[in-house]
């Protein structure tokens, strides 16, 4: 935009009175040349759009994905301010996500694991609306599905995806509720895959669709599928679920992966699938017991709609009528009628592509599609870095040969955009307020920070006809998707309750030790292991010393019994490797080997009090 002007960014934003550099890519659009006044006003205008005073609230909560830093981010739209952190598939020192008791409970098995690669966050729905419960996000590293409880904003499961490898697209059932978390694993294996054959061509290798029961966090089913895994979404009966597949070859590499002009989008019938497991039509895998069908051509669960090559986003609209497949290496998206894939189970179709209603040329490496509920679509292009806004109905009519121009504005974003999603757009109450574009590469709109840039992730207005880009927010690896909710949608508790799960192993080892939490401060030696339990209560521990005999396993939990909001404590055990939050009627427990005898200080980590300073105790190692 600023090229067009004229102007270079750093002259404009040096000649005028205006502060913010964040507001760079602000632009009025439409106007071929600006002046500067113009571009001042347009800055101005932007500004006002997203501007949160102090003190003042946000209207939405966004969710954003931490990318391969394994987190999840929350943010506040429009300031685009972040709110919180939420550690998931990381080790978190803060907090002490994934060294204390209570977090490694929660990872269970996979607490062996420090990273994590989440993509796709997404919030639990009661008859396609969001029900303010949970957040579930995957993890493509290490196969896995996390829980976010968004009463608390922490993550309460962890489930590690059996017999598959690489969970990837991930969407939630959106009706009649959110009974189902729907996960792509993404790589082709073989089965067993035990050394016995590298091939990957055969029959015996296929990667799963994978079902998970979103209430207990248990696996519901797989499906086995032709070629591999990418994106998937639900429909709103919550009879159908869509995924894009891009190694329809099942090749091992690049080229192989690009050989065939069409891969598909494969459609899984939710009702037919859940019969057969009902009617025990299913195998099992290896030692685990979840019931799997075969999903692949030829089955009466799934169909296999042709499209062009190597699709990736999959997105519903919310007014429930299509899928909408991105073509990636197409410069088009697939519009899929969901009301034409009754017949298309029943065989009513000669060619499965008849259920194809649009196929809208929009430009240079469509990735995903989101919506603003006025029957637009708005879809970003990887290799024009632009989002192109366009609408539905009309490219359905030009499909059937009517001459209208569907696109109806094409805006720069900066630069390589991945995902973007509108407010409230995967629900029926997409409300077309805000797109965020999360954009892969930032270049030069930013200080430098050396060789690793963060990415860029934008902020557009989308109320108006015209889309209009109001804000640049720098993030670090990689958001590559995010999620916006209503903040009146959303019930957060100001302090623990001290009946919560979130504890409760803590509070039965407790009870069995014969400890009042709320109240004692008591070491319990049992052999080996020592438990030493207190209280915390600004500015002081319960206990400021105690004694163990090098080479014990320590157990240290406390109890927040602060009833303050925002008085957090901490636990930190110096040269130890132990950190852990404890906030107002919290109990937090962290295990460690007092393996060096002497003086070992410890101290609260969390600011406050006036003498958080002073919030400290000794743990007293006595020479083995
Ligand atoms: Cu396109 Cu993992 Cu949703 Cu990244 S995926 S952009
Ligand atoms: Cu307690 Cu700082
Ligand atoms: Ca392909």
């Amino acid at each position: 935009m600023l090229e067009k002007t004229g102007l270079s960014r750093r002259g404009f934003l040096g000649a005028s009175a205006m502060t913010g550099a964040a507001l760079v890519g602000a632009t009025a659009l439409g106007s071929a040349v600006m002046t500067r006044e113009s571009w001042a006003a347009a800055v101005e205008d932007a500004q006002s759009k997203i501007h949160v005073g102090p003190g003042e609230l946000d209207d939405y909560y966004g969710f954003w994905s931490g990318g391969h830093q394994g987190e999840v981010r929350v943010m506040g739209i429009p300031s685009m301010r972040e709110l919180m952190r939420i550690p998931v598939f990381n080790v978190d020192s803060a907090t002490g996500w994934g060294l204390t008791n209570e977090s490694q409970h929660i990872l269970g098995d996979s607490a062996k694991f420090q990273n994590g690669d989440c993509h796709h966050p997404h919030l639990s729905m009661k008859d396609g609306r969001y029900d303010g419960k949970y957040l579930f996000i995957n993890d493509k590293a290490n196969t896995r599905i996390a829980r976010i409880r968004l009463d608390v904003m922490k993550c309460d499961k962890i489930l590690t995806v059996p017999n598959v490898q690489a969970v990837h697209g991930l969407r939630l059932q959106k009706v009649p509720y959110t009974k189902y978390v729907f996960a792509n694993a993404e790589f082709i294996i073989p089965h067993p895959n035990d050394g016995s054959t590298f091939k990957i061509d055969s029959p015996d290798s296929y990667t799963m669709f994978n079902a998970i029961d979103a209430e207990k966090m248990e696996m519901a089913f797989q499906v086995i599928v032709d070629g591999n895994l990418d994106n998937t979404d639900a429909d709103y009966t919550g009879k159908y679920v869509a995924s894009t597949c891009y190694n329809s070859e099942k090749a091992i590499d690049l080229g192989g992966m690009m050989r065939n002009e069409r891969d598909w989008v494969v459609v899984f019938n939710i009702e037919r699938i859940e019969a057969d497991i009902k009617a025990g039509k299913f195998i099992t895998l290896g030692d685990s017991k979840v019931p799997v069908v075969d999903g692949r051509e030829g089955s009466q669960l799934t169909r296999y709609i042709p499209v062009p090559k190597n699709p990736h986003g999959c997105n519903s609209s919310p007014d429930g009528k299509y899928f909408i497949a991105a073509g990636k290496l197409s410069p088009t998206c697939s519009i899929i009628a969901i009301d034409k894939l009754d017949d298309l189970f029943d065989d009513k179709f000669k060619d499965p592509r008849e259920v194809i209603v649009g196929e809208p040329e929009l430009g240079l490496g469509p990735l995903h599609t989101t919506f603003d509920g006025r029957g637009n679509a708005y879809t970003t292009l990887f290799i024009d870095s632009q989002v192109a806004k366009w609408n539905i109905d009309e490219a359905v009519r030009a499909y059937k040969g009517e001459k209208l121009n569907y696109i109806k504005q094409k805006l720069d974003v900066h630069y390589q955009p991945g995902h973007n999603h509108a407010s409230l757009c995967e629900t029926r109450d997409a409300d077309g307020k805000w797109l965020v574009v999360l954009s892969k590469f930032s270049k030069d709109r930013f200080l430098p920070t050396g060789p690793l840039h963060p990415e860029n992730d934008q902020l557009i207005d989308i109320s108006g006809d015209e889309m209009k880009l109001v804000h640049d927010g720098p993030t670090f690896a990689e958001p590559h998707d995010c999620t916006m909710i209503r903040r009146d949608q959303v019930r957060t508790q100001k302090i623990w309750s001290r009946d919560d799960p979130f504890f409760a192993p803590t509070v039965e080892r407790a009870k069995k030790d014969g400890i009042k939490l709320e109240a004692d401060n008591k070491v319990i030696r049992d052999g080996n292991k020592v438990r030493v339990y207190m209280t915390s209560m600004a500015p002081a521990y319960g206990l400021t010393e105690f004694t163990v005999k090098q080479g014990n396993e320590v157990t240290v939990t406390i109890t927040n019994i602060d009833q303050i909001e925002d008085v957090s404590h901490g636990f930190v055990m110096v040269n130890h490797g132990v950190s852990m939050e404890i906030s107002p009627q919290q109990t937090s427990s962290i295990t460690f080997i007092a393996d060096k005898p002497g003086v070992h200080w410890y101290y609260c980590s969390w600011f406050c009090h006036a003498l958080h300073m002073e919030m400290v105790g000794r743990m007293l190692v006595e020479p083995a």
